[in-house]
């Protein structure tokens, strides 16, 4: 028997790897070279493989953009590495529409999720599979890859709440994610050890 009413979903999520599969998934893929000014070492990223990929993101955005009311899923993946001492990272962004708040769920390897308010006061959360992460409205966001396997995890945000990247391009974290004494040390006026 034949049933027409009941259809598979358009996406899949591997609920090992937390990647996405499906016509509407859409990838991007940001290298060194795309990634200027964003880590503090700007003579090392500058020697480095430019086509190495840093991060990788898949989205699923079932609403056109701006839509109040829908929800957008997303997965990162962030490859282990380093620029001079700092761990490979997001670039990290505000909301657009700043009173929206986002859902992080670690998959796959471990890292650190930094958050800051608009005071720039600063802290983080340890990343690992299954940890969850309520990310509240008015907090700029970023994630770090402390392991040596891939960082895997998932998001979901209102389809309302956009990007914005500006602030952070101009005025950075009040904290960087960095290895010290093959340890990860959150380095701003007070030092954080995870
Ligand atoms: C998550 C979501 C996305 C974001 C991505 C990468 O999947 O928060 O909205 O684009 O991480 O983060 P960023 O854009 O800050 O580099
Ligand atoms: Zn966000």
């Amino acid at each position: 028997m034949q049933n027409e009413i009941i259809k598979n979903s358009l996406v899949n999520l591997d609920i090992y790897s937390g990647q996405l599969t499906g016509k509407p998934v859409i990838k991007s893929i940001k290298k060194i070279a795309d990634l200027k000014n964003v880590f503090a070492d700007e003579e090392s990223r500058f020697t480095m493989q430019q086509d190495k990929p840093v991060y990788e993101v898949e989205v699923y955005l079932p609403e056109e953009e701006d839509t109040e009311g829908g929800l957008y899923f997303g997965t990162t993946i962030i490859h282990p590495g380093k620029v001079g001492s700092e761990y490979f990272m997001t670039r990290g962004h505000f909301h657009a529409k700043r009173d929206t708040a986002e859902y992080y769920w670690g998959m796959q390897g471990e890292g650190v999720l930094i958050l800051m308010d608009s005071e720039r006061n600063i802290w983080a959360e340890k990343m690992i599979p299954g940890s969850l992460h309520y990310i509240n409205r008015a907090l700029a966001h970023r994630v770090a890859n402390t392991g040596a396997s891939p960082l895997i995890f998932n998001a979901c945000w209102p389809s309302d709440a956009g990007h914005n990247y500006e602030e952070i391009a101009q005025n950075g974290f009040a904290a960087r994610l960095i290895e010290e004494n093959s340890q990860p040390v959150l380095k701003s006026e007070i030092e954080v050890k995870f």
